[in-house]
Formats: C-alpha cells, structure tokens, sequence
C-alpha cells in the first residue's frame, strides 16, 4: 500500500484554504492509503510565537483535524516535535542540500521580505518538510499549489541523498493536489492565508462567517446590481465550486452572466451550502473538545506510531552513512 505524509501548521486557526486545499483530501485519502498526518509545530515556531498559545493551537487543531473527518483508527495523526527523528534526518538533508536552491524558494524570498531579521528556520524550512516527509518515506503528499515548489526540493534531497548513500531508499513524493487547489483571501488579493489575516476559520461561527462574506471582494466588473459579470475572475464562485452543488454552480455562472443575482444573493446562496458542509464538522469539534482524553489518546498512540516508523528509518538512514 503507498504511503501518504501531509503536514500543517498550528501557526493559527484551521482555515478553510487548509481545508478545501489539503484537509478533506486528507480524509478521503485515509480510506485507500496508509496516512501519516502530522501537526508540524516545530515548522511554527520559525515565526514570533507564545509558547502557551503554541500549546493551545496544537491541541485545537487536533481538535479541528478530527472534527474534519480525520480518523486515528485508520490514520496515524501526530504531533511533529513529539517526534525527534524529524530534526534528526533534517540535519543530515542540510548536508546534501545546495544552498542556492533554499533562496531560490518563492515562499522563503515571500516571508523573507516581509522581515527585518530573518531567522535561518525560514530559510531552511523545505529541508525540515523533505525530512518530514521522507522519514516515512511517503510516496504521496496532499498539499494545496503554494507547496509544489517545496516538495519538488523534496524530490531533489531524496535523489541527492539516494545517489550517495543508498539508490531508490527513499522514493521521489509526488503532491497531490485537490481542485481547490489554491483558495483566494475575501481580499481577493492573495492566497488565503494565516498570516495574511485573511482567512475564514473552519470552525467560525455563522455569524462571524457571514460578517466576513457580506464584504468579500467580487468580480470588479459589477458595480452595479445590473452589470453582468464574469464568474471565473470572481473568487465567490470559486467557493461556491468548493462547497456548492453541480446544479447550484451552473445556476451561479447563469445568474452572474445576465447579472439576474446581484452579488449580495450570490453569497447567501453560498453561505448556505457552506453552512450545510461546515455545520457538522463545528458540531462534531464541540463533542471533541468536551472529551479531551479522547484527544490526549490520539496524541499519544499517534506519536508512539510515528516514532516506531521512523526510527527503524533513521537505523537504516545512520548504517548507510557510517553513523555509528
Ligand atoms: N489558500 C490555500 N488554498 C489551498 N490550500 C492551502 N493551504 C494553505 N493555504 C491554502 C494548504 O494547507 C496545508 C497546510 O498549510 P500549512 O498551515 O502547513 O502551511 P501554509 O501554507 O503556510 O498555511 P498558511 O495558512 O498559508 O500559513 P502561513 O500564512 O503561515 O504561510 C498545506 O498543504 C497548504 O498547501
């Protein structure tokens, strides 16, 4: 059976960019692969953080990871620092790793710019997800599009490595992507994202959803009720293909060429279906989060997993490279 490795951040809420880019293709996949989800906390802490905010987020996104489907009776679901052949493996891949392929990364030169210091963790950020990855010698990875780039260093430090040390041990990951592949901020301005401050949670309540939709930004061409408008440059009806059915999205395309919805009735409709997909993923982290030895179970079965998998890696890794 091939094996899966995704990864995410507890740098903040579950979104849903996270969640229609990564999270419930994680929860489809988990049925016909062997999974390893992990909460990559030490990825987290290469930005300003407060450890006890750290500790809760950890948790609450177990919690949300479970709310969305994710099932511990099929999947391995952990927590990266519990783990500490991950830092391990990613000191040996820093040795095989040329320099200038870490500056050329679109989201280290992204973060890098936005930053007065900038820690060598943002930088070495890819080396860390190839060895999170290649611990379990993952040949799948579901990821939205903004890590295609990493994982395809990931694919190098694994031929990098192989063709010095040992031929075809680790396997070249490919991504797996969903159709929702990149979801936009309500800005419309760039990628839904945690630390754009743009983002809508999984877990939000209605009201505070509604709140951010009423404004979002739609297609620039309807300033008026009137103005027809073109839905592939709308970001509204890109989530309306993400949440919508078949039959809603065709009416939603209609509606907006011969402007017959203003944009306003657009949302609400989408706002509905939203709703019905998000009301019981809400509903069902409510339960979680009442029951936390369920969740302290999962952490710590999920670990003990992991680092069963990975040391027997990290033997073989060490005897091909004459560590003693
Ligand atoms: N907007 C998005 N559309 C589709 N997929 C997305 N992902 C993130 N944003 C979008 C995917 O979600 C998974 C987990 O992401 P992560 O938390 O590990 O890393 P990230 O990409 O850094 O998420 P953020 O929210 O964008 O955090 P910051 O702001 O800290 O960079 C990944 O598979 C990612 O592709």
């Amino acid at each position: 059976m091939s094996r899966i490795f995704s990864g995410i951040q507890p740098s903040g809420e579950l979104h849903i960019g996270n969640y229609l880019g990564a999270v419930k293709n994680y929860a489809e996949l988990q049925r016909s692969y062997e999974s390893f989800f992990c909460i990559v906390d030490y990825h987290a802490i290469t930005i300003p953080y407060e450890p006890e905010d750290l500790r809760a987020r950890t948790r609450e996104m177990m919690v949300s990871l479970l709310a969305a489907g994710l099932d511990p009776s099929t999947s391995t679901i952990f927590v990266q620092s519990m783990v500490p052949q991950h830092t391990e493996l990613a000191w040996i891949f820093n040795s095989v790793t040329p320099l200038g392929e870490l500056e050329r990364q679109t989201q280290y030169k992204d973060k890098a710019s936005r930053m007065e210091s900038v820690p060598a963790g943002i930088l070495n950020y890819p080396i860390l997800q190839a060895a999170d990855i290649l611990l379990y010698r993952a040949d799948l990875v579901p990821v939205g599009e903004d890590q295609v780039q990493h994982l395809e260093l990931s694919r190098e430090i694994a031929r990098r490595w192989n063709a010095r040390f040992g031929a075809e041990f680790f396997p070249e990951p490919q991504a797996k992507l969903t159709p929702a592949r990149r979801i936009m901020g309500l800005d419309g301005n760039a990628k839904m994202s945690k630390s754009m401050g743009n983002t809508v949670g999984l877990l939000e309540p209605p009201d505070s959803v509604w709140e951010k939709l009423r404004p979002a930004v739609t297609d620039p061409a309807r300033v008026r009720r009137t103005d027809p408008g073109t839905p592939e440059v709308c970001n509204i009806y890109h989530l309306h293909r993400a949440f919508s059915p078949p039959d809603v999205v065709a009416n939603v395309e209609t509606q907006c060429r011969t402007a017959g919805w203003g944009c306003i009735e657009c949302k609400k409709v989408l706002f509905e279906h939203m709703n019905k997909e998000l009301a019981p993923i809400r509903a069902r982290s409510v339960e979680i989060r009442a029951r936390p030895e369920i969740v302290d179970q999962v952490i710590g079965d999920g670990a003990a997993t992991a680092r069963r998998v990975a040391s027997e890696t990290m033997r073989e890794v060490k005897e091909r490279m004459g560590l003693v």
